[in-house]
């Protein structure tokens, strides 16, 4: 048995105490040792994360033209009651009550991103000047607050042209037009923004919108096509981390946003950790394995049989290209533990019970924050991880006193910042931590119902409310602690 470290045999007393000062109401009771904050390395980046299609609106204003999410959304029956970007937060207009919102909770990094269509409107071609000044100006409100930008090059919001020129990223010169386009950005950009992420979630720009449909532009590709998709996904970002580091000023920093699959192993000992690094790269050998070390898994490539990814000369060794960090964006864990299987792991089902927000994606299992940065750091190394993101929906009410009483979405906070915080004090270089999301926002085929923000969105007014969990984060990043 381990000893008890001084917090759990001051808890162990006290509760002890308790007893016998509950059956005999006198004598000696053990004062409880006073507890220790949970606090984080200092200098710990604090910030929130958004999206461009998410918050923005202004859909046809400053040159836009419609992205894919623009077109999808608009079609019947694509989003949970017919729910469109067309205004979101209105963010493009707003955009200064939003860096105020953040400078309120004491914030240090936003996460925002750009969108594609504003910057080439026909994703290819002569860029739109009235587009990248928008961001000029965002940029420079957030540097006046005190705020230093991080800015998402490609959070799905693909031009509709690009799309019907070539089928978007069923086509490499997808990869090569976004690569130009991030190229651009980082131009007239990094003279003030320092921190550039390429691409958000394959995942979900990859089969969510090729493969299963879910998301824009809609389409089911059988596997080959799909795995192709990915392929042309995972190279745009290896040649937009070239293309930024070709045109940016020196010193800028490249790397991504990824939701790498988290395992999270049944017993925290040496087999369950070695499983869950199994997993760790086996689970993710379509994307963050392929980008970390520049190659398709043997064991990826022999699942996919004759559906894998072709792959031409030279691409492996873009996407492998060496990054500055590593985002990643945390919700989920899957919870595995060693077997004799030729990979070594498996994955345990989730049963029925099993706790999750809303979102029924989204489960809740806070160690999924200790475990992404732990596997991440060991398996791969990098030199620099962040959160990306990390929050929850709720079924979120304002009461007509004006307040939104998010009492779960603070829990799961609380809960997971629990467990970074383990990360963080264990020594594995997580610097910091980006809240999904600063406001509640177009949540994409779920519409405006589940809402993720730490303030809340009123739809008709367009009025910003602090839920409690808003008090709860600007707590934990003026103390530099769990609050
Ligand atoms: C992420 N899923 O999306 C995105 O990066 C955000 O834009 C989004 O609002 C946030 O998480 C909350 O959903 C996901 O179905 C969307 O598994 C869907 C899934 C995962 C992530």
């Amino acid at each position: 048995m381990k000893p008890f470290s001084r917090r759990s045999f001051g808890k162990k007393i006290t509760a002890a105490a308790a007893t016998a000062a509950s059956v005999f109401s006198e004598g000696a009771v053990a004062k409880p040792a006073s507890p220790k904050r949970l606090e984080f390395p200092s200098g710990f980046l604090w910030g929130c994360a958004t999206a461009a299609y998410q918050t923005e609106g202004g859909v046809a204003e400053g040159g836009r033209k419609p992205s894919v999410w623009d077109t999808f959304s608009h079609t019947p029956g694509k989003t949970n009651n017919g729910a469109t970007g067309d205004i979101a937060d209105d963010s493009y207009h707003l955009y200064k009550t939003d860096v105020q919102l953040l400078k309120n909770l004491g914030a240090k990094v936003y996460r925002l991103s750009v969108a594609w269509p504003r910057i080439f409107p026909d994703g290819t071609g002569q860029p739109n000047e009235k587009g990248i000044n928008y961001y000029e100006r965002v940029v420079d409100e957030l540097l006046a607050n005190g705020i230093d930008p991080y800015i998402t090059m490609y959070h799905w919001d693909l031009p509709e042209a690009q799309q019907d020129r070539v089928g978007g990223w069923q086509s490499r010169d997808t990869s090569k037009a976004f690569a130009d386009y991030s190229g651009y950005v980082a131009k007239r950009l990094s003279d003030r923004v320092h921190h550039f992420f390429t691409t958000n979630e394959f995942v979900c720009m990859t089969d969510l919108s090729y493969k299963t449909g879910q998301f824009a532009p809609g389409l089911r590709l059988p596997a080959a096509e799909a795995n192709q998709v990915r392929h042309h996904g995972i190279l745009g970002h290896g040649m937009a981390v070239q293309a930024i580091r070709a045109s940016a000023k020196p010193g800028t920093m490249v790397g991504l946003a990824e939701n790498a699959t988290v395992f999270a192993p049944v017993i925290e000992d040496a087999e369950g950790v070695a499983a869950a690094q199994k997993a760790t790269r086996h689970g993710n050998a379509q994307f963050l394995t392929a980008v970390m070390e520049g190659k398709y898994l043997d064991s990826y490539l022999e699942q996919e049989g004759a559906n894998a990814p072709k792959v031409e000369a030279g691409d492996m060794k873009i996407i492998g290209c060496p990054l500055d960090f590593v985002g990643l964006n945390v919700y989920t864990p899957e919870y595995v533990r060693p077997d004799d299987s030729k990979l070594g792991y498996a994955v345990v089902p989730r049963p029925k019970s099993f706790p999750h927000v809303p979102s029924p994606w989204l489960f809740v299992g806070p160690e999924v924050l200790y475990w992404a940065v732990r596997n991440v750091s060991e398996v791969w190394k990098p030199k620099t991880l962040y959160i990306t993101e990390n929050g929850c929906s709720s079924d979120d009410v304002l009461t007509p006193d004006g307040h939104v009483y998010d009492t779960d979405r603070l829990m799961y906070l609380r809960n997971h910042l629990t467990h970074l915080q383990r990360a963080a004090s264990e020594g594995y270089p997580i610097k910091g931590y980006f809240l999904w999301s600063l406001l509640d926002n177009f949540e994409w085929a779920d519409g405006y119902t589940n809402r993720f923000g730490i303030h809340y969105v009123d739809y008709e007014t367009l009025k910003r409310t602090p839920k409690l969990s808003a008090e709860f984060y600007r707590k934990t990043i003026a103390e530099n602690a769990v609050a």
